[in-house]
């Protein structure tokens, strides 16, 4: 099969003439074979072009609509399938079809996303990231639209579009892009105190995380499990990745962002394509009436979390992500979810949040996607079989045979049509509701600050330091103080060292008074050690990228020694130079490079390792690049190992002592030390001195 034709098969192109071998033609729509691809019709050669084009007229409509409308949120997203295989059993809490049997495996397309930017923004943004995965179960087709935080800036849907226009781009202005670090987000956040807890985790580190392959998943709401004898029990669920937290630090988030927009996707798909493919674990938090009676606040409300250590995570299956896409558009831009798309054995609660995106994810699929048939494209439609008496629209191409388009009908057996099945078919969990229709939020839902002190209580001092100077930097950016200080005035809720710390570094002339609450903080909740990301770190350098800056006459060996223990630890080496067609090495040999210096920047790199020559050394001294690479090392807290690069330390402003994160190979330290120091992901001691 040949690629690039037209006509080419593949995800949504099977219904398509297969063309292959030498003879494939390119051809209109229609089929027709095009004789000139190179020069429209015109008349004379200097002469107007000619209406009758219509190959010219095809090709250009076509083109002109390529895009469809870009997601309103969660626009810029990065799909990848992949499956997922349960551990045991869980029949006793779900009939859900996932759960029945130890090993069973479904199918799924996972899409990972930042929420404010739009579809061309950088991957690094200070956001919040999407992680929407859709099992394509035996019985139908489950969403579980989740993002990398358990709690939501706001308990009513209809706040969402306020919510979502103070974050995005300013209306008159059109920027600025992909970032809240503007008036309209904190001016809105700032009068609605219910969004306190999760400015706390935005302004953490799980805002920048390192990759899509380091960081959890959250349901967000609690949903029910409901077993075949219709026993509901309620859950959380919980993304854990296997490969273990880590996040990058701001600093290098702004240079990541400059020097490979796309960091993100680009480090999952060479991971899927390289084989080293991410594993999450799906944990579920387990709990009754009881507990949700006796917890501290309501299962309901979407700004809490239930800490891991008061119901603890049962991991239940996994879920490998192993295959790229074939076509992006076909796939992760068509992927419709829809958190209305769950199960039997799966139910929704009265979460509110809940409730209203049931209604907002198929309407916004009809405006994305322009037809009611979006669930016929490949990605969206079930595995497993379907039928419905629904018919027509646009684009229709699951168009039944027969004339019997109704039910209940008395038309023969062979020709009758689909019926319902009470036994297998989705029965709602009957929750019984009483109460009179009122536009009111419970007074369980009134306490706002006590779980995001909870949170800046759970994190390292580095890890709250950072929470600090977001703060700082985002309401930097802010132009009028009033609304500095009333985030600050809320911050004083939380904790008085986050609103003090807050206020010095803003320069605030005095600290505001605190936020009137609606309901006096519970301040002694235990800290919750599985909200730091410090101390959720990885154990090995698996799966991490060291980037290797060499010289000409670099040591063979040297080179050698790293790159097999880098590979023995199953991590990947990418190799930069000064230029791109590699150096030479000490006995003759090449070593080809990945990178040139200027387009491969320590900020790319787990952690780094120089080798080079003194003459090679003096010359890296001269290249601000260069330079760059091992400043911004050393102050991104990376371990770094080197070989000769004295003068390039001291050109960069590294002199005396350095410190012990710092390893130099020719001096005795090894190699093994080095990559087994890289577990710990920065020298912490670092950003402490
Ligand atoms: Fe979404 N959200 N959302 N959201 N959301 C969308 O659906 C919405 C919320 C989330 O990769 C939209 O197809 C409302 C919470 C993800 O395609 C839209 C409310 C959580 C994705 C929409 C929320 C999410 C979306 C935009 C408040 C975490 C990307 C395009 C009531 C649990 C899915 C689309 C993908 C996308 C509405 C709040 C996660 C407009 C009204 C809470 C991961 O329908």
């Amino acid at each position: 099969m040949t690629d690039n034709v037209a006509g080419r098969p593949g995800n949504g192109g099977e219904t398509h003439q297969e063309a292959s071998g030498d003879d494939v033609r390119l051809t209109t729509q229609q089929g027709v074979v095009v004789g000139d691809d190179q020069n429209t019709l015109r008349a004379g050669e200097r002469g107007p072009a000619l209406l009758e084009d219509f190959h010219f007229r095809e090709k250009i409509f076509h083109f002109d609509h390529e895009r469809i409308p870009e997601r309103v949120v969660h626009a810029r997203g990065f799909g990848v399938h992949g499956y997922f295989e349960n551990y045991d059993s869980l029949s006793d809490l779900t009939r859900a079809d996932p759960f029945q049997e130890a090993g069973r495996r479904t199918e799924a397309f996972v899409r990972f996303s930042t929420v404010a930017g739009n579809k061309g923004s950088f991957d690094l943004a200070r956001d919040v990231r999407g992680f929407a995965v859709k099992l394509y179960t035996r019985e139908g087709n489950w969403d579980l639209v989740g993002n990398n935080i358990p709690v939501f800036f706001i308990q009513d849907p209809i706040k969402f579009p306020d919510m979502v226009h103070a974050a995005k781009q300013e209306p008159d202005r059109g920027f600025p892009q992909a970032q809240t670090a503007h008036d309209n987000f904190w001016d809105f956040v700032s009068l609605t105190p219910e969004s306190t807890h999760m400015l706390l985790w935005i302004m953490s580190d799980r805002a920048i995380p390192r990759s899509f392959r380091f960081m959890e998943g959250f349901g967000v709401h609690t949903f029910r499990l409901v077993n075949a004898e219709g026993r509901s029990t309620f859950v959380k669920f919980h993304w854990k990745p296997k490969q273990g937290l880590q996040s990058v630090v701001w600093n290098e988030a702004l240079k990541i962002n400059g020097a490979d927009p796309d960091f993100h996707r680009r480090d999952l798909w060479d991971a899927i394509q390289s084989g080293d493919y991410p594993e999450w674990e799906l944990g579920m938090q387990l709990f009754d009436d009881d507990f949700a009676d006796r917890f501290a606040f309501d299962i309901l409300d979407p700004t809490k979390i239930i800490p891991e250590e008061e119901v603890p995570v049962r991991p239940v299956g996994k879920l490998v992500l192993n295959r790229v896409v074939d076509n992006f558009f076909a796939e992760t831009e068509q992927v419709a979810f829809c958190t209305q798309n769950i199960v039997p054995g799966i139910d929704f609660t009265n979460d509110p949040l809940l409730q209203g995106r049931n209604f907002s994810y198929l309407d916004t699929q009809l405006k994305r996607l322009g037809s009611p048939n979006f669930t016929h494209l490949p990605v969206n439609a079930p595995k497993c079989p379907f039928a419905t008496f629904q018919q027509d629209g646009h684009m229709a191409m699951v168009n039944p045979k027969g004339r019997v388009n109704y039910e209940p009908n008395s038309w023969p057996d062979d020709i009758k049509g689909p019926r319902e099945d009470p036994e297998r078919g989705f029965t709602t969990y009957p929750e019984t509701i009483s109460g009179p229709e009122r536009r009111l939020r419970a007074e369980s839902f009134a306490d706002h600050y006590s779980q995001a002190r909870q949170f800046f209580v759970s994190q390292t001092s580095i890890e709250q330091q950072h929470i600090v100077d977001a703060f700082v930097f985002e309401l930097s950016k802010c132009d009028r103080v009033e609304i500095r200080a009333r985030v600050v005035g809320a911050l004083r809720n939380v904790h008085e060292d986050l609103a003090t710390a807050v206020a010095d570094g803003l320069g605030l002339a005095e600290l505001p008074e605190p936020a009137r609450c609606a309901r006096e903080p519970i301040t002694d909740l235990p800290p919750s050690p599985a909200l730091s990301i410090v101390r959720n770190g990885p154990d090995s350098v698996a799966g991490r990228k060291i980037g290797v800056l060499v010289t000409d006459g670099v040591d063979a060996k040297a080179f050698a020694e790293v790159r097999d223990a880098v590979q023995a630890e199953q991590a990947i080496l990418e190799v930069v130079a000064p230029k791109v067609g590699g150096v030479t090495t000490d006995d003759g040999g090449r070593i080809e490079a990945d990178q040139k210096i200027d387009g491969g920047p320590s900020v790319l790199y787990d952690a780094v390792v120089i080798l080079a020559t003194d003459a090679g050394a003096a010359e890296l001294a001269t290249l601000p690049p260069a330079r760059d690479f091992v400043s911004d090392a050393y102050a991104h807290g990376k371990f770094i190992a080197h070989r000769n690069a004295g003068s390039l330390f001291a050109a960069a402003g590294l002199t005396g002592e350095l410190d012990a994160g710092v390893m130099d190979l020719a001096a005795g330290a090894s190699v093994a030390d080095f990559l087994g120091r890289c577990r710990e992901v920065r020298y912490w001691a670092r950003f402490e001195s």
